[in-house]
């Protein structure tokens, strides 16, 4: 279907733009009054994420409310393990739990490669997004990258220092390889089932690459979301490795579109660092929400002046935190599209 609005795909491409595009990580979900309402009138989390037309629903809800550039659909990353024969649960206001994990090559044996069939219900929650937006928007598909999939599988909840999963590449590291060689290609299965269910571009999100020293980075992770980025042809592709600031000169090298920035890394380092050939995404402090109207204005025409008007899809550093007044992502959006076009 023709795209009404293609302004991420035109700046990925490295096109000049009448304006920066803008969505945020997270957006579905988490902040709307909206999204709770559909939330609650269910058993829980993983009733959502399985029940196509109401993971639609909420995938498309930040569109019409806050008017961002793109619907992200509505899923989790653990969707992954699940489908290998891991099931996780979601417990309310703590997060993820496994009740079994991989901790020995034993463990391998109980889980398999998944294949697109096993996590039909996102696929199926694409098509009624993309039948529904009518082009309005492009569509984000996502996945994990393969060590943050690998980290909930070993340790088997959230932590502070997965102390677990990294331990494991000490102990067993080819035992390590062959757990991310199987999510790795799982996630591809996934990524190009998305994409015939009608993503327009998919984003990698690395969240736990920043607890690894650069080489085991090198080796662990990266490594796999090269594969990745080689295996995915068919639309373009974003990473974001949070804290990985020591990795960006390498994530210049592999096959992805755009790289997402967090808020501790510098715009200017980091654009010298990934070359003229990366569009860069973010990176505002999702804190800055916090703040008067004021200063939130401030704060995004620094950042808009600072990545300048080619080659960057404005966005937080991180997802947006739950308790973000969505009044203030309304001002952080309109201030992106108004002052973008002054800098023209
Ligand atoms: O915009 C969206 O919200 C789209 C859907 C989405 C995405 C992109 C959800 C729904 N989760 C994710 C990605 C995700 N999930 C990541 C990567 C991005 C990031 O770093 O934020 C990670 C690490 C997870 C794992 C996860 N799922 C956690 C974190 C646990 C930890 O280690 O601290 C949690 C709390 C969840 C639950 C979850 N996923 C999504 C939602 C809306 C929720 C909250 C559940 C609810 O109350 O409804």
């Amino acid at each position: 279907m023709h795209l009404k609005n293609d302004l991420i795909l035109r700046t990925i491409k490295g096109e000049k733009t009448e304006r920066t595009p803008v969505w945020l990580m997270r957006q579905a979900g988490r902040i709307l009054p909206e999204y709770r309402a559909v939330r609650n009138s269910l058993s829980g989390f993983k009733e959502l994420v399985e029940t196509p037309e109401l993971a639609a629903e909420v995938t498309i809800q930040p569109v019409d409310i806050l008017g961002v550039d793109a619907a992200i659909i509505f899923s989790d990353i653990l969707v992954i393990p699940e489908a290998m024969g891991l099931p996780y649960e979601m417990i309310e206001k703590k997060g993820p739990r496994f009740p079994s994990t991989i901790k020995s090559a034993a463990d391998l044996k109980k889980i398999k490669v998944a294949g697109a069939d096993d996590i039909s219900y996102t696929l199926e929650a694409i098509k009624i997004t993309k039948r529904e937006l009518h082009g309005r928007v492009p569509i984000i598909g996502f996945a994990g990258a393969p060590w943050t999939i690998f980290a909930y599988m070993v340790e088997g909840s959230g932590s502070k220092t997965f102390s677990k999963a990294r331990a494991m590449l000490y102990t067993d590291p080819n035992m390590a390889h062959q757990l991310l060689q199987m999510i790795t290609d799982s996630t591809i299965n996934y990524l190009k089932a998305q994409i015939a269910a009608g993503a327009d571009l998919v984003q990698i999100f690395d969240s736990w690459a920043g607890i690894l020293s650069p080489v085991q980075y090198e080796q662990f992770s990266l490594k796999y979301i090269s594969q990745i980025c080689d295996a995915i042809t068919e639309v373009p592709k974003t990473v974001f490795a949070k804290d990985a600031y020591f990795a960006r000169k390498l994530l210049s090298q592999i096959n992805c579109n755009t790289v997402g920035l967090d808020w501790c890394m510098d715009i200017k380092e980091s654009r010298q660092l990934l070359g003229e050939n990366k569009t860069v995404q973010g990176n505002l402090d999702p804190c800055v929400l916090y703040a008067d109207e004021s200063r939130i204005q401030e704060a995004v025409k620094t950042m808009l002046n600072e990545f300048g008007p080619q080659r960057h899809i404005a966005n937080l550093g991180h997802g947006v935190y739950p308790d973000t007044d969505p009044g203030k992502v309304r001002l952080f959006v309109d201030t992106v599209k108004e002052y973008s076009t002054k800098i023209r």
